[in-house]
This record gives C-alpha cells, sequence and structure tokens, in this order.
C-alpha cells in the first residue's frame, strides 16, 4: 500500500515528466521500461515536497537508530546538491536539526580555495549521502569513496528511487552498498521500484505494469 506522500511524489513526477515509461538505456547498459529524471524536479513546490519527504524519512531513520547521528548531508554532483540543501533547510525547519551541507565539484579547482569539496568540511565528520537513483550502486559506491578519502566517516545513504536491482557482484545493489557503508538498514529510499510497480496496478496501466515485471523478472531483487 502506497502511502499518501509516495503517491503524491509520483504523482507529481510524472506531471512533469520526470517519471516516465518507456524505454530507456541506463548508465549501466540495461535497457529500461522505466526513468526517473530527478533533474526535471525543478520548482519550487516539487523541491519542497521531495524534500521533505527526504527530511522525514531521516528522521525516522535517526529515531530507530538506523542512521547514526550525523554532521554533514553530502549531495553529490550534479543533481544530489540541490537535493541534499533542501533537504538540510528541511530538516532544520521540520525538526530543529542543525547539521552541515556540503558537496563536490565535478571537475578539481586550481585556484581561490581549490579543491573537490564545497560546503562543510568532512573531514573527522560523520557523513549521511543523499543522492537521486541508485541502480548498480556505481554513484553511490563513488560518493562514498570520495567522503572517506577526504577523512570522512559515511553513516548511511538516502534515496528518491532505490530501483532494487542486482548489483556489481550479483547481489541486491541496496545489501552490498549497506555492506559497504557498514550495515543492515543504512541504506533508505522514499520510493522504491515496487512502489511504482504499485501505482501502476492502481492505475490500471496493464502494459506498462506487464514491462516493468518482465524488467524485474530480469534484473529486480526484492527483500
Ligand atoms: P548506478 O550508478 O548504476 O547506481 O545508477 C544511478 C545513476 O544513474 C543515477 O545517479 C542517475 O545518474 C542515473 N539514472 C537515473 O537518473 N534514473 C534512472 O531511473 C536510472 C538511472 C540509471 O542510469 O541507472
Amino acid at each position: 500500500m502506497l502511502e499518501k506522500h509516495q503517491s503524491e511524489l509520483i504523482e507529481h513526477a510524472m506531471a512533469v515528466g520526470a517519471l516516465k515509461f518507456g524505454t530507456f538505456t541506463l548508465k549501466s547498459g540495461r535497457v529500461s521500461p522505466y526513468f526517473f529524471n530527478a533533474g526535471l524536479i525543478s520548482s519550487g513546490s516539487m523541491l519542497a515536497t521531495l524534500s521533505t519527504g527526504y527530511a522525514s524519512l531521516i528522521h525516522s531513520a535517526l529515531q530507530s537508530s538506523d542512521y547514526a547521528k550525523f554532521d554533514i548531508l553530502f549531495g553529490p554532483a550534479y543533481k544530489g546538491i540541490s537535493l541534499a540543501a533542501c533537504t538540510a533547510m528541511a530538516l532544520h525547519r521540520d525538526y530543529g536539526i542543525d547539521i552541515g551541507f556540503a558537496y563536490d565539484r565535478k571537475e578539481a579547482k586550481d585556484h581561490g580555495e581549490g579543491g573537490m569539496m564545497v560546503g562543510a568540511p568532512v573531514s573527522g565528520k560523520k557523513v549521511l549521502i543523499l543522492d537521486d537513483v541508485m541502480t548498480a550502486g556505481t554513484a553511490t559506491r563513488n560518493a562514498v569513496d570520495m567522503i572517506r578519502s577526504g577523512g570522512g566517516e559515511v553513516v548511511g545513504i538516502v534515496l528518491c528511487l532505490d530501483r532494487e536491482e542486482v548489483g556489481k557482484e550479483g547481489g541486491s545493489t541496496v545489501k552490498e552498498m549497506e555492506k559497504y557503508v557498514g550495515g543492515q538498514g543504512r541504506v533508505k529510499a522514499i520510493l522504491r521500484m515496487r512502489d511504482l510497480m504499485a501505482w501502476l496496478e492502481g492505475q490500471g496501466r496493464v502494459e506498462d505494469l506487464a514491462a516493468m515485471k518482465d524488467y524485474w523478472d530480469r534484473y529486480g531483487v526484492g527483500d
């Protein structure tokens, strides 16, 4: 059963074309019947909806101790940057949680303050990574490695969409990433592929749902 904020997010995303059903080739080379483009979450109201969703998920993961108390919310370039900035603000506004915010540059800056990282310094700090979508985990793994090489400790990962797919080692990407960052429950997402399937079913979109089921049989890994 979808929660209200999940169906609202799906409907907002559909309305602006951020969520599409069709045929798409992914970064991993997999050919997918859907694609979520967080770059099209590009209005004040949509950023508010999405960042409120991230903040609520982070708050409950802190309450349940799935995430250790952290100092910095890190948004990988490019799409993670605005999402993490808005979520840092939402955490403060909704829960009185005041954490630092940081992101990386895609190209190192060789003048001024220099370097790859911008915002609150991660060295010696506990860091939560906030990203848009996880498929095979390449993007997320890069972000973890970047924080670690900057001397930070990653306490968890929060996503907008977990595509619930097979990872590089042949098991679930989420399980691989949880292992990589130190334990079960450390990777969380507002939406998972199964939520999109439940939504399609509710809408009676039979063909899209059938294509999703085929893809799930090939690359999906539920718990
Ligand atoms: P992995 O690095 O394989 O986990 O793929 C995740 C990245 O792929 C995201 O950070 C996006 O850049 C991109 N992506 C999407 O944005 N939306 C999707 O629905 C699927 C992908 C993808 O290419 O797998």
